[in-house]
């Protein structure tokens, strides 16, 4: 092996590393570009977002989140009612259906990490566990990007009400 062969070498095992990191499978769930925004110092509260397709032929759910990061963590709709952006918290879990794919984005479906000790800072990897009825629990990194406009604006009309 010459020296060009092992730099080609480092820089694919390089490409192969980084592409692994980006997605996350767990039989037949497939979790991609899983997300969060930076907080800003005080906020308690986090989106993460991800997009999940579930390549089986049987309906999954996604259950629970839970992080060391946060006291807790739900999965949030948001939709506008009235002019009012409201979230709240969806019941019974988030249907992953067969051969469908389901994005948690700002706007839409999200995940809360609640009451967050450290706020996210941009750069970071927050780990989090996602437990799925059938795939069972995944263990996600998810990479901080810069805070969004679109959750400091919200945060103050945040409808934390639990659904009966
Ligand atoms: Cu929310």
């Amino acid at each position: 092996m010459n020296k060009q062969t092992v730099l080609i070498g480092l820089l694919l095992s390089g490409l192969f590393a980084s592409h692994a990191a980006a997605g996350t499978k767990a039989g037949a769930i497939d979790i991609e570009q899983p997300n969060a925004r930076a907080m800003v110092p005080g906020a308690k509260v986090g989106g993460g977002y991800l997009t999940v397709t579930n390549n089986g032929s049987t309906d999954d759910k996604l259950v629970g989140v839970s992080s060391d990061r946060a006291k807790s963590a739900e999965i949030h709709q948001m939709s506008v009612n009235n002019g009012i952006m409201t979230m709240r918290a969806v019941s019974g879990g988030l249907a992953i259906p067969a051969g469908q794919t389901i994005e948690l984005k700002p706007g839409g479906y999200h995940i809360m990490f609640m009451d967050v000790a450290q706020p996210f800072k941009q750069g970071e990897t927050v780990k989090a566990t996602l437990t799925f009825e059938k795939a069972g629990p995944v263990e996600v990194d998810f990479t901080v990007g810069g805070a969004g406009a679109a959750m400091s604006g919200t945060q103050s009309q945040m409808d934390m009400s639990k659904p009966q």
